[in-house]
This record gives structure tokens, sequence and C-alpha cells, in this order.
């Protein structure tokens, strides 16, 4: 008996397609400059999201009764394993990621714990023997548990901070068991809800102490995965510590940890920190440390984490835009972070919602690939800094000039002309490469 019975193996059938249970975009074995979309997109499925979640919010419980969730404890842990593979197989997606505690459930002890980790890690590498899919990334849960109510590492309590150590370590060896390709670190509730009892420079230097302490265990245990940082700026902290891209690189910078770890860029974290997703993007390909994407999108009218599918293709052909230019993801992927919504409650809406969001970023990247190829962007960029390839402005970037020259200049100056910037004409040009991907 399977769990998604009435549904094949999901195939490209194309744009015209009216089956529901078929990609319209994303056609795996496609190549786009030499690549398979399914090599370059490296789509991943999250574990919590689509085996664990039951569609409660605060104001209600669960709507969602999986064909799983017959099954209790250990049991329930091993169904949806079942469940995960048939899933995974079905869609064709080559990744997934989990939390320790989505895998398997919480013992009274942590060495009950480790031992629930153990038979499940057993099972999932049986299951990754006669599959394609790879482990994108692992991490430790180190939020839900009231334990952590003061956070983890940055937490008021050292035996909190020692607990949440001794959980990461096993999930770095989980990691390296399972060939995990990255390690993420979410900061959870590494944050604080006000300044009246908190220690700010001792939680950071913990902070940084606890990260170091990792990067020595994945070495001293040969785990070679990218490190991973995922940004947030609140939720459930009202002041996360990893706020976004810039002030998590200047955390690592200041803890010496920069070569030790990428980002991990959730699109509804950026829109959360007031920037859009391809700003976040950028600013960590342009500081070499684009690693990896939780492919998501938010509500712009709700001030939370709604985590839905990605569906905007104006935005994920920016973040495709982004992703060719940084050449690739390397090991990261695009791991979709995301949940089907409380209404959504059928078995079934798990595939509609994968296909939807494997669907508008194959859209993106075909855009952003032909925007690449056309020079589009680059040519405007190139045109609009021109003034820094001659004269004063030359001088400028290669080190030239200093306050008297620039002074003298600016002296000389009788008119300063200014062009325009083009934002109109720029987004009725991306409007066109978008209503063309159709023919793409
Ligand atoms: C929370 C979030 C997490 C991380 C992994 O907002 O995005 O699920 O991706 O801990
Ligand atoms: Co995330």
């Amino acid at each position: 008996m399977g769990h998604f019975e009435n549904v094949n193996k999901i195939k490209y059938e194309g744009p015209d397609s009216t089956n529901p249970f078929a990609f319209k975009f994303y056609n795996p074995k496609e190549k786009i400059n030499g690549k398979t979309m399914e090599e370059y997109l490296r789509f991943g499925v999250a574990y919590w999201h689509t085996f664990t979640a039951d569609g409660s919010d605060p104001f209600g419980s669960g709507t969602m009764l999986r064909t799983w969730d017959k099954f209790k404890g250990m049991d329930l842990a091993k169904a949806r394993v079942e469940a995960a593979f048939e899933f995974f197989e079905k869609l064709g997606v080559p990744y997934f990621c989990f939390h320790d505690v989505d895998i398997a459930p919480e013992g009274s002890t942590l060495k009950e714990s480790n031992q629930n980790l153990d038979i499940i890690v057993a099972m999932i590498k049986d299951y990754m023997k006669d599959s394609k899919v790879k482990l994108l990334w692992n991490t430790a849960n180190n939020f839900t548990n009231p334990r952590f109510v003061h956070g983890a590492a940055s937490s008021s309590n050292a035996d909190v901070f020692a607990y949440s150590a001794a959980k990461v370590k096993k999930q770095l060896e989980i990691g390296k068991e399972l060939g995990g390709e990255n390690y993420v670190f979410w900061g959870g509730r590494e944050g604080y809800e006000t300044l009246l009892n908190t220690d700010l420079k001792l939680e950071q230097d913990n902070l940084g102490r606890f990260f170091h302490m990792a990067v020595d265990y994945a070495k001293e245990i040969g785990f070679d995965a990218q490190f991973l940082i995922e940004p947030k700026p609140k939720e459930p902290t009202t002041h996360q510590y990893d706020y976004d891209v810039a002030t998590a690189h200047a955390f690592l910078q200041s803890y010496g940890l920069q070569d030790y770890f990428k980002f991990n860029i959730e699109a509804n974290h950026a829109t959360l920190a007031g920037h859009t997703f391809e700003h976040e993007l950028r600013y960590a390909r342009v500081n070499g440390m684009l690693g990896s994407v939780d492919a998501n999108q938010g509500d712009p009218l709700l001030g939370w984490d709604t985590d839905e599918f990605p569906t905007d293709l104006y935005s994920t052909t920016l973040a495709m835009y982004e992703i060719i230019k940084n050449g690739g993801l390397g090991s990261g992927g695009l791991n979709f972070d995301a949940k089907v919504r409380r209404g959504s409650f059928e078995q079934d809406d798990l595939f509609h919602a994968h296909i939807a969001g494997m669907d508008a970023f194959a859209i993106g990247y075909k855009v952003a690939n032909q925007l690449v190829e056309d020079k589009v962007l680059d040519s405007i960029v190139e045109d609009r800094y021109s003034s820094y390839r001659s004269g004063i402005g030359k001088d400028i970037v290669e080190g030239k000039a200093d306050f008297k020259k620039l002074e003298d200049h600016a002296l000389g100056l009788t008119d300063i002309a200014n062009i325009s910037g083009r934002l109109e004409r720029i987004k009725a040009t991306i409007n066109q490469y978008l209503l063309r991907a159709y023919t793409m």
C-alpha cells in the first residue's frame, strides 16, 4: 500500500498540458548551457512542511490528516520515511532536507533521542541506496522544545548551550553518514526579546564559540559539507541575531568564521527583513557567500513568515538571475521551505504545490538565462556607470584620486549631466521576456 496511490511519476508535458499532475515548464532533461534543468536547479523537498505539518495555526487545529498519521511514535517516523521516498520518486526531485525532530521523535533523554535517530537514519540510508535522492542538508531543531525558551547557543543557560552542542554534534555525524552536501544553521531562538535581561555581548560571543566548535568537529570527523547560515530578521524572537545577509556576514567576519560559511537565503526571510529576495541573493553573491536557497515566498500583506510555495514569476526570474550570475549554487540547491495552505489539506495538494514551485523556477530560469544571454541588464548597468571607465571616474576606481584632486575636478565643472535610470523601460523589457517564456 502506497501513500500516494492515485499519483504516478510526474512527467513534463509542456505548456499546453491540462494534466494537473504534470510539469508544464520544468523539463528535467532539457539542457540549458550544457546542463540539464535537473542538474542545475537541484530542487529539494523540506521534510518538516511536507511530512510533519498538519495545517494547524494559532487559531485552529490541524486540517491535514495524512495516510501516515494512523501511526504513532517510531511507527509514525517509519511510515513518514516510506511516504517521503514514494513522494521524492514520484515527483522526481534530486534532494531532501530535514531537522532531527522531523525524522525521529524525541525520547525522554538525549540518549534515547539519539537512539531513535539511529534507527531512522539507518532506514533512510537503506532507502537512499535504491534511490537517486540525496541529502541537500540537515540541521538540528534547537528551538521547538521548551528547553530552548531562551535560545540555544545564545541561551542564558550553559546547560542549554551544552545540550544544543550535543544535538548539532549528532546531526553533523548524521550528515556525514548520509552524505549530506551542506549543513544549515538557522537561528531558531538565537536572538532576544528585550535588552532589559540580555547580555548581548556574551550571547554573541557564545554563538561565535559555538560555530567554531561546529567547524572543528566537522573537520575532526571528516564531514566536508558546506556550512550555511540562514538569516532571518524576526520570528520567533524580536531581534534575531542573523537579521539578514549583511548582518550575519559582519558577524562571521568579527568572529573569524567567514571562510567556513556561506548563506542559505530564504525568500520570505528576505522580505521580512524589508529586502527583496534578490537583494539578499545579490549581497551574498558579490561577497562570494551565496550557498543555497530556501525557495518560498511571503505574503506582502502579512508581517510574518507564511512560507508559501513560490509562484511569483517576477521573483523567481530575478532570483535565478542572481543564481546564474553566481555560476550556479555549487553544492547548494533550491529547497522548498514551503507549506501548503491550511485550506489545501488534501494529500495530493503536496504534489500540486511542488509542481507549481518547480514550474515557477523553471520559467524563472529560462527567462533569466535569456536576460543574461542578451546582456539586457548588463548593458543597462554598463551604460549607467560608464563615467567610471574614463577620466576622473577611472582615477577614482583605480585609487588615483584624493580629495584635493576631486575638488579640483569639481571646481572645473559647469554642468553635471545625469542620465535617466529608465526604470519603466527596463520593467517593460522584463515583462516582454517573461511573456515570451511560453515560446522559449
Ligand atoms: C524557519 C526556517 C527553518 C529553516 C531550517 O523560518 O526557515 O525551517 O529553514 O531550520
Ligand atoms: Co528556511
